[in-house]
């Protein structure tokens, strides 16, 4: 019996699992190699490389405007723009599956996606950053979107997040305020891609409200390494409703497998000019490499009765609900598996709409979400036309049918006379659910009694205790990078009052971090804390928190940086041994190509294809370098790029490994006499390993390849 069941539920979790790839299909086309040119309109082409003109064959002569399909093909061109998102302009996205783990959250809601683990909902994810262009480079500093769209059987839910847990503003009004000041400035356009200029800050340094998010997006959370290591927040309060009717309020989280990690500023600032699609070349590489990124997917849960148990709103999003206080409970996971086939109609044409929810999942009054409940389907008017949500992507995988009819680009043909509810046959549909006694959405009958006014209540008022419990709660280098951040942004800023502001107001926060800033940038060294530090620290804020419990090297980049007179056995070896670990492996040499290992006549023997050059990528792009023995040493000791490509990667703190002769090129290149290092002349056969250094100085290449091997996990 309990095999017939699992066989059951896989076979339905197969259905449901591919209904979008299914769906999807019915829009798909692919060029064979007999499909011919056409038209639009289907006429085939004879001729696309020349435009139809009057010629005596000697002098090329007038272009004709009778030119049908030339001037089809320059309409077409002209028109492919469409007005990129206001925000979250660049993005990049992908398709999976969701499952929860069992039924735990039925006591909470009555939403099968989340309590039926028979269920595989398909779901798209588009993630982001907030303030650049469409062509803005992804690894600047800044907020990334989540935005994940779920295809149930009940319709489409949209949970549009963001991988910081609070907002810059307390109330949806602001929103264009706190856009317009981070956006580039509008006399010129300047900055793309930052927020390190005159508007952020001086908007910021008024609006105390979005300090708690400032700390946030200033800490290493605003410089991911990859989308695959970001943490996702719903950010708004929202509630679930039981199948007995009981309504909580919930918060979502979104945590990945592989932990939360980010970049080094300085590597940040090089790969946007070095490779500008950086997270976006990671997310398809590593779902074509078939290591799926994924999360765990949890809710807080807090009773409608003890709502006004906190000292803060719960409604308010720029704060947290501390995970002391409510706990975090994994409720299911989601994987991505399927790289998009075409950008624009798919990563593009997303539509994402917090107001698409499904039963036993509802709005609460945060200010901030009814303010977006209005504003995404505004936008994707704009952005799309009315008729956006029967776009490929964004439609359901469960039936449409209403009496919505017209509207520019309307593909849907409903057949029948009516289009009007009540109608005068009654056999005609669609019939509203509870006309025919089966439930559609309900709202929860929530009582509502107020005065009409403008305000904001006093609870809404305290801005500083959740900005300080961030900075408490980060590791010390964290700190140390946070308050970098902050004084490069405001060493930006040219107009002395939005710094001279902005440092008094952390000192708010923190007397240190406003003290340490304000020397950088010459803004006001408090004497004095404006606030005593209430010491509270939760460990969840911190990114090392969510380190893998076990160390892992999986979809980690590795270089393995040769020259000609490389010992390839032991590049065979190294290469082997972190496949295994499911680490990709690239081979830098002096030129891309083949080059010639130890013992080789140059030009003869296999040899082995170098991935690039030096110059071809840089240190930036990959997370640990290894160098192996072999006589190419002296040729890596007096190459300047070679040298480059160890001392970078040692300033931004990765695992650099080498073995044999290559020991002396790593000590030529750091020259740091505390590094402890091995015997150059590698007859040291121990391996030492200090700062993220690992070298061996063993000939014996199976041990000292476990050895290396073993410890260079980034
Ligand atoms: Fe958005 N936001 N937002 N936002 N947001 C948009 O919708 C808006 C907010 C977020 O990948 C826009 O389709 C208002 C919070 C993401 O397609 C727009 C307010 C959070 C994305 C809009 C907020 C977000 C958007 C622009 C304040 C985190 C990208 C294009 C009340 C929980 C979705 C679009 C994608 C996009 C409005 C605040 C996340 C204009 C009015 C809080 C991830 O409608």
């Amino acid at each position: 019996m309990a095999s017939i069941t699992t066989a059951f539920k896989h076979a339905l979790a197969s259905v449901t699992e591919n209904a979008k790839i299914k769906d999807m299909e019915r829009d798909q086309v692919k060029p064979t190699a007999k499909s011919e040119m056409t038209t639009d309109f289907g006429g085939k082409i004879s001729d696309t490389d020349n435009w139809l003109r009057s010629s005596d064959g000697e002098h090329v002569g007038v272009s004709l405007l009778e030119d049908h399909i030339g001037r089809e093909k320059i309409h077409r061109f002209d028109h492919e723009r469409i007005p990129e998102r206001v925000v979250h302009a660049r993005g990049a996205g992908a398709h999976g599956h969701f499952r929860a783990f069992d039924n735990r959250a039925a006591k909470w809601t009555m939403a099968p996606v989340l309590t039926d683990p028979s269920r595989t909902t398909p779901i798209f994810i588009r993630f982001s950053t907030v303030q650049g262009s469409r062509g803005s480079a992804d690894t600047v500093r800044d907020v990334r979107g989540f935005a994940m769209k779920f295809y149930t059987e009940e319709g489409n839910w949209d949970l549009v997040g963001n991988d910081i847990p609070v907002f810059f503003i307390q109330d949806a009004i602001k929103f264009p305020d706190i856009v317009h000041a981070v956006k580039p400035e509008p006399h010129n356009e300047v900055p793309q891609g930052q927020s390190a200029h005159n508007n952020f800050w001086d908007f910021a340094g008024l609006q105390p409200e979005s300090a708690h998010m400032v700390m946030w997006a200033m800490s290493d959370r605003g410089i991911p390494r990859s989308y695959r290591m970001i943490q996702g927040f719903g950010v708004n309060t929202y509630t679930l409703i039981n199948a007995e009717g009981k309504r909580v309020f919930v918060k979502f989280h979104m945590t990945p497998e592989l932990g939360v990690h980010s970049l080094v500023w300085d590597e940040a600032l090089k790969i946007a000019g070095q490779d500008p699609d950086f997270h976006r070349k990671d997310l398809e590489e590593a779902i074509k490499s078939g290591a799926y990124p994924k999360w765990t997917f949890a809710i807080q849960v807090i009773e409608e009765k003890d709502e006004h148990n906190f000292d803060f709103d719960i409604l308010d999003a720029t704060k947290l609900w501390p995970a002391d206080l409510v706990p975090i409970q994994p409720i299911g996971e989601f994987e991505l598996n399927r790289t998009v086939d075409e950008y624009f109609p798919e990563v593009e044409q997303v539509a994402f709409c917090t107001s698409h929810i499904v039963p036993g999942i509802g709005f609460s009054d945060d200010p901030l979400l009814q303010g977006r409940n209005f504003s995404y389907f505004d936008t994707q008017i704009t952005r799309l036309g009315i008729n956006w949500e029967s776009l490929p992507i964004n439609r359901p995988v469960c039936p449409v049918m209403n009496n919505h009819r017209d509207g520019s680009n309307r593909h849907t043909i409903t057949k029948g006379s009516i289009n009007y509810w009540p109608n005068r046959d009654s056999v005609n549909r669609p019939v509203p659910p509870s006309n025919n006694g089966k439930g559609g959405y309900e709202e929860y009958h929530a009582k509502q009694v107020g005065i009409k006014q403008r305000l904001r209540t006093p609870k809404f008022q305290e801005h500083f205790n959740q900005a300080q419990l961030f900075y408490n709660s980060l590791a010390e280098h964290e700190r140390s990078h946070l308050i970098a951040a902050i004084s490069f942004e405001l060493s930006h800023c040219d107009d002395e009052r939005v710094y001279t502001n902005y440092t008094q107001l952390l000192n708010n926060i923190d007397y240190d971090l406003a003290k340490a800033v304000a020397i950088n940038v010459n803004g006001v060294v408090p004497e004095k804390a404006l606030r005593p530090n209430h010491g509270k620290v939760d460990p969840t804020l911190s990114q090392v928190f969510f380190a893998p419990k076990k160390a892992t090297i999986a979809t980690r980049r590795i270089a393995i940086l040769i020259a000609d007179g490389f010992n390839m056995l032991e590049v065979e070896a190294v290469r082997a041994i972190w496949a295994a670990g499911q680490a990709t492996t690239w081979v830098i040499g002096p030129r891309r190509g083949k080059i010639n290992a130890e013992g080789e006549t140059m030009g003869k023997g296999a040899g082995i294809v170098a991935d690039h050059h030096y110059e071809g990528q840089r240190s930036t792009l990959f997370d640990a370098i290894f160098i192996p023995s072999g006589e190419h040493a002296k040729s890596l000791l007096t190459n300047g790029r070679a040298i480059h490509w160890i001392r970078e990667a040692f300033g931004h703190c990765k695992p650099v490994g080498a073995i044999g002769s290559a020991v002396s090129v790593v000590n030529h290149a750091l020259a740091i006499p505390e590094i402890d290092l091995a015997d150059p002349k590698g007859s040291d056969s121990t391996v030492k390993s200090s700062y993220g250094v690992v070298t061996s100085g063993k000939y014996d290449v199976k041990s000292a390849l476990a050895d290396t091997a073993l410890n260079i996990s980034p």
